[in-house]
């Protein structure tokens, strides 16, 4: 820590917000601690932000100054020297430092080691003479001074109150910030008038801030990622059962359910845990797995195309999809030209064909999830993603689905779907529910879904 390029002190007094700010800023759930009762940052607590590994600004968490009132005071009646800098400065070597004000000077010695301060407002508060005189004190330690606006929106709000008192004290730079909140805009914010106030910091700062729009975009592209993995999982799964009457379909199709939300959990714990946060952020509503057992529509016209049936041929086009596919089952042949014809994927055609054909000789039936739920799935953790990328480390309660959001997301898959999906539902070897899914066709599909997921997850 001591090697950071950047020292920040956050000073402001207890529950202000300041190690929710630093779980948010540092996007570490685990920071410091976090309690709705007096005085839970005695001592002066760091953290660092790091880039490349590297600790680029160490943020020092300080308890505030107390009693700014009679500190302010004590070296008001000092009178000696008259600069103010130096004056703070024989105040921090003196007695006095050590004892009647020990938990000022500890945090004043921070204040003036750093090359910017955070002071961190609860604007629900009134403008009191100990806000004022906090302010002074740090005004004459000369060091460049960011006003923290906490709990904006809160109804008891006095924002206007408080930035005119700011500005009358000549602290121009303040901002309103909500830690609850992950806010690329309010950050980048935060992080520009750090640069206006201190030019030595141009640079560095310019790394933190690229930094963390690469950060972003890592993880909307892993997001999205995780996403893909999991639809292909589930769109390729469609274990074959003997169908001898409808009864017999319940129980494996009852399994399939179980399975596919538990896949579905993985993939949300995974994510969560890129993100930085654990399971208990999240609090999921329970999805309703719908599946199907049915050879025909299983193969649905957007899978035969991929089988090489084409619209053109006027077969797919002209016929119901289980007309099709019995068409495909009598004529492998059909199939065997179509896929030779092919350039990519030719081997899934033809393994999907002899599988089906397979299938249908032994009198099975495949049984698999639903388009509707293969939609509202992806809708889900995008949607999740969507909500992790916004949430703030020092968020409170556990993160629940959007509606508004999770709707929005369900309709643009459900009007353009990937086009990948119907090529797993036809390929089972892709998915992971039956083993290790490996292979380059996966692989390839995989990355091409990600990439169709990411644009999707354009938040900001
Ligand atoms: N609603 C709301 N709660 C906040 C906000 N900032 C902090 N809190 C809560 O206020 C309490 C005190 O925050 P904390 O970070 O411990 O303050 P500190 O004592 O200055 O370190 C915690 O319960 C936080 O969850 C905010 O902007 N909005
Ligand atoms: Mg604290």
């Amino acid at each position: 820590m001591s090697t950071a390029v950047i020292k920040v002190a956050l000073v402001g007094h207890t529950n202000t917000g300041k190690t929710s700010l630093l779980r948010t800023l540092i996007r570490d759930t685990q920071f410091g601690e976090i309690a709705n009762r007096a005085s839970t940052t005695r001592h002066v607590e760091g953290t660092a932000l790091l880039v490349d590994g590297q600790p680029m600004i160490a943020f020092y968490d300080t308890p505030g100054l107390e009693d700014s009132i009679s500190l302010l005071e004590h070296l008001e009646q000092s009178g000696e020297p008259q600069d103010w800098v130096a004056r703070i400065e024989q105040f921090l070597n003196s007695e006095d430092a050590q004892q009647t004000f020990a938990q000022e000077a500890k945090s004043l010695r921070q204040i003036v080691a750093c090359d910017v301060v955070i002071y961190v407002i609860d604007v629900r508060e009134q403008v009191l003479g100990k806000y004022r005189d906090e302010l002074t004190l740090l005004i004459r330690s000369a060091r460049p001074v960011i006003p923290l606006l906490n709990f904006i929106d809160s109804p008891a709000a006095r924002n206007e109150q408080w930035r005119q008192h700011l500005i009358r004290l000549g602290l121009h730079a303040s901002l309103g910030f909500n830690p609850l909140i992950s806010d690329a805009q309010a950050e980048r914010r935060l992080f520009e008038k750090m640069r206006a106030l201190n030019d030595g910091l141009y640079e560095p700062l310019g790394q933190v801030m690229a930094d963390l729009d690469q950060r972003r975009n890592r993880l909307r592209r892993v997001a999205a990622d995780l996403i893909a993995d999991l639809l292909i999982d589930v769109a390729a799964y469609a274990p074959p059962v003997t169908q001898d009457n409808a009864q017999a379909l319940e129980d494996p199709r009852r399994e399939l359910a179980a399975q596919v939300r538990e896949r579905e959990w993985h993939s949300a714990s995974e994510m969560l845990k890129t993100f930085g946060f654990n399971q208990g952020d999240y609090a999921p509503e329970d999805v309703f797995i719908h599946t199907a057992a049915d050879g025909h529509t299983w193969l649905t016209l957007a899978s035969l195309k991929h089988l090489g049936i084409r619209s053109s041929s006027g077969i797919a086009a002209g016929a119901s999809a289980g007309l099709a596919a019995d068409l495909l089952v009598g004529g492998l042949s059909l199939g065997v030209g179509a896929a030779t014809g092919a350039a990519l994927g030719g081997m899934y055609r033809l393994r999907a064909q002899s599988r089906l054909l397979m299938m249908h000789l032994r009198g099975q039936t495949p049984i698999y999830v639903s388009n509707a739920t293969l939609y509202q799935l992806a809708a889900r953790q995008l949607t999740l993603a969507d909500g992790l990328l916004r949430r703030g480390h020092a968020a409170v309660h556990p993160l629940r689905l959007d509606a508004t959001l999770l709707e929005q997301y369900r309709h643009r898959i459900e009007l353009a779907p990937p086009e990948v999906l119907a090529q797993a539902r036809v390929t089972p070897s892709w998915s992971g529910l039956i083993g290790p899914a490996l292979g380059r066709e996966r692989e390839a599909a995989r990355q091409h879904l990600t990439t169709a997921l990411e644009q999707l997850l354009d938040t900001e």
